[in-house]
């Protein structure tokens, strides 16, 4: 699967805007069409739409539906309906003819739709949506009973991590078409640097019945038959200008598979960037260079569009991130939209690109579990593998790896990252701190760390001095570099205490401040990611008062007073190979 494009061979056009909507309730059989309940907004999460109750939290099915009437001059095409995100579980029907269901919400999927679309009629698109989850999804949802529900038990919705679990189709949908006789299916791009000279590496595959491919990137061009459905070609870029932190140099590799007779069957452009990631002793290279992490754990999250793709938001975000002198994020705690990773490859900016799957409870894993897991790091290594920004896997965060059943788990998800994808490190986010039993699958070690918040409260002297001693027995323990990768401190902006009390902006800005000071200490520490960019909705608990208020910006993107320290600070690189 490939992102998709308009180009000479292919059209492309969005089914965004308005979708009819209702809940499964007694309507009978709703892929043929239904009665809306209501209108909703495409892409967007559908909770925040609605004023009820019974809507904003239905647990079961919801429908959505829409049509579409397909231009004439498409009809010799093959026609490709794809969704890029549908959360948690989506199906899809087109014309009451059920297409196929994807699950785990944040990766994209398409059906060929060639027989089934109608040229003369008005189609029909329907689309059920459920967001219920449990021990077998990831994440994992529903754990009533777990014995290890810390701080989120019992809270509403039932979900083992704090982030509201919005549903619906929250990113684009799309149409995009191919000629029918062969199409590019899957195209993978990496890069070696000798010298001054790039080195490019297309591999991929070809659908359908087609000759030879070629390869234009500037002034080169590559020509090479297509066997058994695939190609493989090199070429090199002299005095190549490498994509680095705030320097996105981007180049663009044209494909055309042609028939036998040289015409021309698909066109299609991949882009990409010259660099290389590696860890080398306690230090993690960009372009062989050491690179230190200072940036944030962040959320897909607004008001009302909740975890649906907003441009504008994106837009914004970034233009903070920059402001702030941040030069990464992880995506926390799942796949983000694509757009935004595309955004990232144009603007410099680092990328931990993570799994779904957070609190990751070993009480209730099941070898479903890990199946659902396995697919769900493929898929996101197959969408996310040409980003240049994408720098680290991360395949899980806070899973309960302090249990011994974890360790087969974790090491099938290592397996299964390096199987795919030898170029970049790989990661797992830890809170069991010196308890972790899977580390060694891993290149560097993540950990969120709380002290001065859940524990330490009000002690920011002794907060500081906790830090120290926890990282130093884990680097002891796993002799590799440490990404902190969550710390922090909820703050109500406007409140201020002197001496500095927790939820004031002092208590953030000095406790922040502090552990950093520790943190920029130890040499083996390659990173600050602050939790969290900016606040965000929760499931209702009484320790949140509306949302999680970590964010060291607000939820409508205003800093409180940490930015200004943190800007000042990260305005010098803390390494300056
Ligand atoms: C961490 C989780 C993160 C939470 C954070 C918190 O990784 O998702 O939002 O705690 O409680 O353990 O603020």
């Amino acid at each position: 699967m490939i992102y998709p494009q308009r180009t000479r061979t292919r059209d492309l056009f969005e089914l965004n805007g308005i979708w009819d909507f209702a809940r499964e309730l007694d309507q009978g059989d709703y892929s043929n069409g239904f009665v809306p309940e209501k209108q909703v907004a495409v892409p967007s999460s559908y909770n925040d739409l609605f004023t009820e109750e019974e809507f904003r939290m239905h647990h079961a099915g919801v429908w959505y539906a829409r049509k579409v009437t397909m231009p004439k001059m498409l009809k010799d095409e093959r026609v490709v309906l794809r969704f890029n995100s549908v959360s948690y579980r989506g199906e899809a029907f087109l014309n009451g003819q059920r297409l196929g269901s994807h699950e785990t919400g944040y990766t994209p999927f398409e059906f060929d739709v060639t027989d089934i679309i109608d040229f003369e009629n008005e189609n029909l698109i329907t689309v059920r949506v459920e967001n219920i989850l449990s021990a077998e999804t990831v994440p994992m949802g529903n754990l009533q009973n777990s014995p290890e529900p810390g701080q989120f038990a019992g809270q509403y919705p039932d979900t083992p991590f704090d982030f509201f679990p919005y549903a619906g189709i929250q990113r684009p949908v799309m149409i995009y078409t191919t000629s029918k006789t062969a199409w590019l299916d899957k195209v993978v791009v990496t890069t070696d640097v000798a010298g001054t000279t790039g080195t490019v590496n297309l591999t991929g595959e070809v659908a359908g019945s087609a000759a030879k491919a070629i390869f234009q990137c500037l002034e080169t061009t590559v020509e090479t038959p297509i066997a058994d459905g695939g190609f493989s070609v090199s070429f090199d870029i002299e005095n190549a200008k490498l994509w680095d932190v705030y320097q996105p140099n981007l180049y663009y590799v044209k494909i055309q598979i042609l028939d036998a007779t040289g015409n021309m069957l698909d066109e299609y452009t991949q882009r990409f960037g010259v660099r290389t990631v590696e860890v080398k002793g306690d230090r993690i290279l960009l372009n062989g260079k050491p690179v230190y992490f200072q940036g944030f754990g962040r959320h897909e999250d607004f008001h009302i569009s909740g975890k649906g793709l907003n441009h504008a938001v994106n837009v914004r975000d970034h233009e903070l991130l920059k402001w702030i002198n941040a030069n990464s994020y992880r995506t926390t705690h799942y796949p983000y939209s694509e757009e935004l990773i595309q955004l990232c490859d144009e603007q410099g900016i680092l990328l931990i690109s993570e799994a779904p799957a957070v609190s990751i409870n070993f009480e209730f894993v099941t070898q479903k579990t890990l199946d659902a897991h396995l697919k769900v790091l493929a898929e996101l290594i197959e969408r996310d593998r040409n980003y240049p920004s994408v720098v680290m896997w991360s395949v899980a965060n806070e899973a309960t790896t302090n249990r011994p059943e974890s360790i087969p788990y974790f090491k099938a998800l290592s397996e299964l990252v390096r199987s795919m994808d030898a170029t970049r490190p790989v990661t797992m986010i830890t809170c069991k701190a010196e308890e972790d039993m899977v580390m060694e699958f891993f290149d560097v070690v993540g950990v969120n760390l709380y002290p001065g918040w859940y524990h330490l409260p009000g002690q920011i002297a002794s907060a500081k001095d906790d830090l120290r001693e926890t990282l130093e027995k884990m680097y002891a323990k796993f002799k590799k570099p440490i990404l902190i990768t969550e710390f922090g401190a909820d703050t109500i902006p406007g409140l201020h205490s002197l001496p500095a009390e927790q939820w004031s902006e002092e208590y953030q800005t000095e406790l922040i401040l502090g552990l950093i000071e520790v943190m920029r200490d130890l040499d083996y520490v390659v990173g600050e990611h602050i939790w969290n960019f900016a606040d965000f909705r929760t499931a209702q608990n009484f320790v949140r008062v509306g949302g999680n208020k970590k964010g060291a910006f607000t939820r409508d993107r205003q800093p409180k007073m940490v930015c200004h320290f943190l800007k000042k600070l990260w305005a010098e690189p803390r390494y300056n190979a």
